[in-house]
């Protein structure tokens, strides 16, 4: 059970006046707020241990990089990934992406396939465009049906041993869909093809087990998940990471260095080349300690009430549409109001105290399927309420009077 009033103390932010009303804070899918505990944790690295890590002898970067390496195996064990190597710290999801983008670009010749899915961030089709154009490989996309799901037949029939890699989100941050990614990975697998797992919008509402996925990659940001921004994890399996050529080239990657030959330090610090981000991935590990706290089985629970409810209200309003309505879905409401402009709406209800997103959430090819600008999207998270729902609506109906 989540007790909302303790979880809402525990978000400052949460209390603050926005255009001098009460903050509803509904841009969750977009970054989380975060927790006391986080932001503490963020100031007590900088007043107690911060030192740089895994190179000095001195107290300091010894407590920096225990507490570093901590939150690596925290996080492991998170995502129960079989080895801590297997974690790499990143500054997101964006840079997770990109850095087995560029590495797949010494696996594929002309001709190879790399699939991607309709559903996707911009984050997860640009590098692989990017990609494509550097190796001659050719891009694919698995195509969505109307309520916003993978047509999965069409998935199995543009499947073969061309596919050298899939990429495909676990959540859809635009509509919502959870996509069937368990069994998207056993028929990949079944023609030899790698996959990687865009988790940006799942680990908000979920506790992913890569094991269990046997995915060969999951990426996601520590902003979503009440951490703090510049983190993010790229798991891989070892036998992949071991594969791919280092990323960046730099200090703490290497084993040796001339100016002959350089060779490269042993996983993860193959993939971590120079200062990271030591106080964010430290408290990334903070956050995930604080979602556990209150259990992902209770956020789930509760964020499909706030789905449900939502959902119910807003579809009283006359003219409102939404867009995804999969049965799978968590906590995204993507919507548009007959004859207004997405923008128009959100920037009235962003005078009443009402963070929503407007726009093509950096997913434009959803948009254009549906032949739509743009969207007003409401994210909810596990700290939002049904009250906060109901200022929502009230202040939708009002920019309605206002607009039309
Ligand atoms: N993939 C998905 C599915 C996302 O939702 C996002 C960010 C990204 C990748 C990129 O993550 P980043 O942390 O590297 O930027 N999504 C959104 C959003 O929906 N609104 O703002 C950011």
């Amino acid at each position: 059970m989540i007790n909302i009033q303790k979880i809402r103390a525990d978000f400052p932010i949460l209390s603050q006046k926005v255009n001098g009303k009460s903050l509803v804070y509904f841009d969750n899918a977009a970054t989380s707020q975060k927790p006391q505990v986080v932001i503490d944790a963020e100031a007590n690295y900088y007043k107690e241990i911060n030192a740089n890590i895994h190179r000095g002898v001195h107290t300091l970067s010894q407590l920096a990089t225990d507490a570093y390496e901590r939150s690596r195996l925290k996080i492991q064990q998170h995502i129960n990934a079989k080895f801590s190597h297997e974690v790499l710290f990143t500054s997101g999801t964006t840079h997770g992406i990109n850095l087995v983008a560029n590495g797949f670009s010494s696996f594929l010749k002309p001709g190879d396939e790399v699939m991607v899915s309709a559903l996707e961030h911009h984050s997860n089709i640009v590098p692989w465009q990017m990609l494509c154009e550097k190796t001659g490989a050719k891009l694919v996309v698995i195509p969505m049906n109307e309520i916003g799901e993978l047509i999965l037949s069409e998935y199995e029939r543009l499947l073969s041993e061309k596919t050298k890699i899939v990429t495909v989100n676990h959540i859809s941050n635009a509509l919502g869909t959870i996509n069937p990614i368990k069994l998207m990975i056993n028929k990949a697998h079944k023609v030899g093809a790698a996959v990687l797992i865009d988790g940006a919008q799942a680990v908000p509402h979920l506790k992913p087990d890569v094991q269990e996925l046997n995915c060969d990659f999951y990426v996601f940001s520590g902003h979503k998940i009440c951490g703090p921004t510049g983190t993010g994890i790229l798991y891989g399996k070892e036998e992949w990471l071991n594969k791919l050529p280092p990323y960046q080239g730099g200090g703490e990657m290497i084993a040796t260095v001339t100016f002959e030959k350089t060779t490269y330090a042993e996983l993860p610090h193959k993939f971590e080349a120079g200062t990271p981000n030591i106080a964010g991935g430290i408290v990334l590990g903070t956050a995930i300690d604080y979602l556990n706290e209150i259990g992902f089985e209770n956020i789930a629970a509760y964020e499909h009430e706030l789905l449900e409810y939502g959902t119910k209200q807003l579809l009283e309003i006359e003219g409102l549409k939404i867009y995804g309505t999969s049965s799978q879905k968590t906590s995204v409401i993507s919507f548009t109001v007959e004859g207004i402009h997405p923008y128009d709406i959100g920037t009235i209800i962003d005078k009443l105290g009402i963070a929503v997103r407007t726009g093509h959430h950096c997913a434009q090819p959803i948009m254009d399927f549906y032949q739509i600008p743009g969207t007003l999207r409401a994210s909810f998270a596990f700290y939002n309420t049904k009250e906060e729902i109901d200022a929502l609506v009230v202040a939708i109906k009002k920019a309605q009077q206002m607009l039309t």
